[in-house]
């Protein structure tokens, strides 16, 4: 299918309960008056969740630098020059160090990523020993490796892996102008397999990438139409590399960042909706303001993938001012 013709995701068997989103209602939501849409989502978010509880992710890069893929976002690109390197595969020994620490400074979920287009097979099995100790440290584990083939998602399943993370990262009509080595259809076809071995998703996107507005509703559209919706969504705010395409792009308003964390509550309830890339840069209040508009769930550790994250003591202290506890 022609990326233009995508319009969202019909799915071909739609469970009773699920609402069907259109485009123009996502625009009306984005269009409400500022407290009120945050005012509604927040009355959303505490039908479904308890809003003094966050989830809290830590991340880990397995494998950094050098990927075969062109997001014009992403600092791990080898058709950028940017400061990021091409490192070795990190080894089983530190990835489940990483995850210790982790889990000592009460991380509930760790999430392995790797600068892939997708796992080579023999890349894959060494990471199935990464998921299986990670998961018997009494963890959740989560892993983001790019484009799955058949038989790999159920690998994962197998080993212990509870969520796969897969960005749909924009609207169907923007995605060409940021990713030209594969194809919006490819992404929904890899979460496809991620749902059919068992595996809760994680699928979310990146704003600040110069989108307009009905482009955003038009990434919200797709994640809230696929059946059944994503568990967890991440909202990453384009955090801007030198050397990438994108490091001049037009900082997005911060309300607006804001209303498209309660886009994403109010048309996916009860979805685990992350505060994602971007954090460090913001200042408290707006964080505050996010988690009041439905975000349950950050990235949680000094680090991203190659980029910074608040420090762990920060958001223990932010935490502490708003009165919100780990899950
Ligand atoms: N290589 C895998 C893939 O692309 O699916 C997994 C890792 S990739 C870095 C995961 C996600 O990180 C991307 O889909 C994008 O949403 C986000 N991301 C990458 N670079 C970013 C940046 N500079 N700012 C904000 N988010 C970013
Ligand atoms: C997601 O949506 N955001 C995370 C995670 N999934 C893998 C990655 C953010 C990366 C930010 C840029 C970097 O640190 O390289
Ligand atoms: Fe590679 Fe993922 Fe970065 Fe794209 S976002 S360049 S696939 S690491």
């Amino acid at each position: 299918m022609s990326q233009a013709t995508i319009q969202f995701t019909r799915p071909a068997t739609l469970h009773p309960e699920t609402t069907l989103w259109s485009q123009a209602e996502i625009e009306a939501l984005y269009d409400l008056p500022f407290m009120e849409l945050v005012f509604r989502a927040a009355e959303v978010h505490r039908q479904h969740f308890d809003p003094s509880r966050v989830q809290l992710s830590t991340l880990v890069s397995i494998k950094t630098g050098g990927c075969p893929e062109d997001c014009g976002y992403c600092p791990q690109s080898a058709h950028h020059d940017t400061p990021v390197e091409n490192q070795p595969m990190m080894t089983v020994d530190e990835v489940v160090a990483a995850a210790r620490n982790a889990k000592a400074n009460g991380a509930g979920r760790f999430c392995m990523g790797a600068a892939w287009r997708g796992p080579k097979d023999a890349d894959l099995e060494k990471t199935l020993d990464m998921v299986q100790q990670v998961k018997a440290l009494g963890l959740q584990t989560c892993a983001t490796f790019g484009l799955l083939k058949e038989g790999q998602a159920e690998k994962l399943k197998d080993a212990g892996l509870d969520f796969y993370n897969h960005n749909l990262d924009t609207a169907p009509d923007k995605y060409a102008d940021i990713i030209q080595t594969r194809e919006y259809e490819d992404r929904l076809d890899t979460l496809g397999k991620v749902r059919g071995a068992g595996l809760s998703v994680c699928c979310g996107g990146i704003v600040g990438l110069n989108e307009t507005r009905e482009q955003r509703a038009g990434l919200i559209l797709q994640l809230a139409n696929l059946a059944p919706q994503p568990e967890s969504v991440p909202v990453n705010n384009l955090v801007k590399v030198s050397g990438t395409p994108l490091d001049d792009a037009d900082a997005l308003d911060w309300t607006e960042f804001v209303r498209t964390i309660a886009v994403a509550r109010l048309t996916m309830p009860k979805s685990y909706v992350r505060l994602s890339a971007g954090r460090r840069e913001m200042p408290e209040a707006m964080q505050a303001l996010c988690f009041l508009a439905g975000a349950n769930s950050i990235f949680y550790g000094d680090k991203l993938l190659t980029t910074g994250n608040p420090d762990v003591d920060a958001d223990r202290a932010l935490m502490d001012k708003l009165g919100l506890q780990p899950l």
